[in-house]
């Protein structure tokens, strides 16, 4: 707060600004951060606002330290660094035009120019950086069973097919309607269990994933002659093929690193913790 207090002040001696002003330029540092990738050997993280244009910029080296800080191998790895001004360096600029098309820039937009900058010369970085693993299959993490269901040794959240019968557990309707109550899950042979966690989905006795014909890993392309729907959710038929099919799992990981800065003292304003902001990213694995 008392860094607020000071960078708001500190911003209404630029802009001459009222109060009424002041609220604004609070609330348009959101905190959300974006990156330049590390192609010139270095990464910025950086938050920028507009009225006026300004930018918190910090700049680290490409290397096993910031690889750790964004493929953090535990969820809660803290890394620290100490601003030098050299390869660890942190800014805070004001602009004759719109940033976003200058911090990232190899050659930076022309028609854009620094009008001051503000850097420390010392002062510590933390980062904290978190990852959550989520399978996307339609049924929200809370709600997944807390285990692993067909015991291929990937948990029931991470695993988009929780029955292992190489159907998607999206494909087979946990919440048709979208409304994140899954009562009303497809439960084909009505036996109480819902599709994406049965493994005999229309309950005639043949595994649904031996239910393949022609063995490719995909359930609904198997239709007996006369028949309308596939195989696995006819109980008029119980055909069992070989299967050698096993369908790859992904999953995303969502990354959120958590940056703060300690002992900052700029000519403008000197604080002993600044909140820089979050910048979040995601992968499939
Ligand atoms: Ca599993
Ligand atoms: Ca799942
Ligand atoms: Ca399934
Ligand atoms: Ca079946």
């Amino acid at each position: 707060m008392r860094f607020l207090l000071i960078l708001l002040f500190s911003c209404c001696l630029f802009l001459s600004c009222d109060d009424g002003d002041v609220l604004n330029v609070q609330l348009e540092f959101d905190q959300n951060l974006s990156r330049c990738n590390g192609t010139t050997g270095s990464y910025i993280l950086y938050d920028t606002r507009e009225d006026p244009y300004e930018s918190l910029t910090l700049l680290f080296p490409n290397n096993e330290q910031a690889e750790a800080i964004f493929k953090p191998e535990n969820s809660g790895d803290i890394e620290q660094m100490t601003i030098n001004k050299t390869t660890v360096r942190f800014n805070y600029r004001t602009y004759s035009g719109d940033p976003n098309n200058y911090i990232c820039e190899d050659i930076p937009d022309e028609s854009v120019s620094v009008i001051q900058n503000y850097e420390p010369s010392s002062g510590k970085v933390i980062f904290t950086s978190t990852f959550e693993d989520d399978d996307k299959d339609g049924v929200p993490n809370a709600l997944e069973y807390d285990g692993d269901t067909d015991g291929d040794g990937i948990e029931d959240f991470k695993d988009n097919d929780d029955d292992g019968d190489n159907v998607s557990t999206l494909n087979e309707r946990p919440d048709p309607n979208n409304d994140g109550d899954l009562s009303d899950a497809q439960d084909t042979d009505g036996d109480g269990t819902p599709d994406y966690l049965d493994m005999d989905d229309d309950g005639d006795e043949v595994l649904t994933r031996l239910e393949d014909e022609n063995n490719n890993g995909n359930l609904f392309d198997d239709i007996a002659a006369g028949a309308t729907v596939a195989r696995f959710l006819d109980n008029t038929v119980n055909n069992s093929y070989t299967i050698t099919v096993t369908k790859p799992n992904v999953f995303t990981r969502t990354f959120r690193i958590f940056v703060r800065l300690e002992d900052i003292d700029l000519s403008v304003f000197a604080t002993d913790n600044l909140v820089l902001g979050t910048f979040e990213y995601s992968e499939n694995y």
